[in-house]
């Protein structure tokens, strides 16, 4: 059988960032061929920020015109919007009752995010966050869910809750979905603190890569990238965290190992790293940036994409959540 891949992305930002870029979006694109593909622009997710209203409309928009403008191709994959799918929410309600308060209070995500945020500032929303997100998987009978190393834990829980249904309902009940965590570039950094993930939401914007971002913009952030007081240009996670970053990245664009570039580099200076990365991470994305503008600039179109595939993915969603209920004995609705 055709194996099924699902993913999804919040739209909590106007530009996606570099990590969202090679740590998700390139796999998503890959990984259409020989697959059945479904990826989703989670809104209901990015709620959880209290995102002013006029801003999350055209971050939804503008975060599905990336996808597009990447390479996700809605001939071949289902592309739809979160809340077009009132399935997500009512599979959340019947995985919380499965959902262990101990285990999502483990979640580091939700540690993180709720000590920034403080107690007044933290809504019941971030704490369910990841069975929501085992919600949008188990939905889709996924094999296969593509993400960065950052939501490994999360895709952790949606595999215990798909086992748990399994052993309580009846084996078949859900699919148990297997991670695909591209090692290579599983984690991207932040330019300016290379031990912490480069974010959409970072506290500073210096050490971050917006995909959309001005050639310029992105030219100056990567030259200013922290590195280390040394001056060999090797790969080392643990002592050279800033040169290992820039090379990861230079990798992932060239397709070129990282030994290989490493040894070009040899004897030369910090900056030629950057100058030439600036060059080939500006060249790369210069399409995306285009074919997204155009995308953003047809809101139509763009907007019958997702109602498209909104129809599709309520079609997969809606067999699995009577296929749930009915073996939970939620009583099936009667037909007049
Ligand atoms: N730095 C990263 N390196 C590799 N992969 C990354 N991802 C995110 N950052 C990196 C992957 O991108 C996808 C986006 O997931 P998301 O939009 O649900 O949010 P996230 O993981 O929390 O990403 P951000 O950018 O940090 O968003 P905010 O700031 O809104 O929380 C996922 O597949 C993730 O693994």
């Amino acid at each position: 059988m055709t194996q099924r891949v699902f993913s999804a992305m919040q739209p909590t930002s106007d530009s996606l960032q570099l990590g969202n870029y090679l740590g998700a979006l390139v796999q998503w694109v890959a990984l259409q061929d020989g697959r059945e593909a479904i990826y989703s622009v989670v809104d209901l997710h990015a709620l959880t920020v209290a995102p002013d209203p006029a801003t999350l409309t055209r971050r939804t928009r503008a975060t599905a015109a990336q996808f597009l403008a990447a390479g996700v191709d809605p001939q071949r994959s289902t592309l739809f919007v979160q809340s077009h799918v009132p399935q997500h929410a009512e599979l959340t309600w019947i995985l919380s009752t499965f959902t262990g308060m101990g285990e999502a209070g483990r979640m580091t995500q939700f540690k993180d995010k709720s000590a920034k945020a403080g107690q007044s500032g933290t809504n019941v929303g971030l704490f369910t966050y990841p069975v929501l997100m085992a919600a949008d998987i188990l939905l889709y009978d996924t094999d296969v869910v593509p993400v960065g190393e950052d939501q490994r834990q999360h895709l952790e829980l949606s595999r215990d809750l798909a086992q748990r249904l399994n052993s309580r309902l009846g084996e078949g009940t859900v699919t148990v979905p297997e991670p695909h965590i591209v090692k290579e570039v599983a984690k991207i950094y932040d330019l300016q603190d290379p031990t912490a993930k480069m974010s959409k939401s970072s506290s500073s914007p210096h050490g971050v890569i917006d995909i959309l971002d001005e050639p310029q913009e992105i030219a100056k952030r990567i030259r200013s990238a922290v590195t280390d007081t040394e001056t060999v240009i090797r790969f080392d996670r643990g002592s050279k965290p800033g040169v290992s970053n820039l090379l990861t990245i230079y990798s992932a664009f060239t397709g070129r190992p990282v030994d290989d570039i490493v040894a070009d580099y040899e004897g030369k200076m910090y900056g030629h790293l950057k100058g030439d990365l600036a060059d080939v991470v500006v060249g790369a994305l210069a399409p995306v940036r285009e074919a997204t503008m155009e995308w953003i600039e047809s809101p139509e179109k763009l907007d019958s994409v997702l109602a498209q595939g909104a129809a599709k993915a309520s079609v997969i969603a809606q067999a699995t959540l009577e296929r749930i209920g009915g073996r939970m004995g939620l009583l099936p609705l009667a037909h007049r």
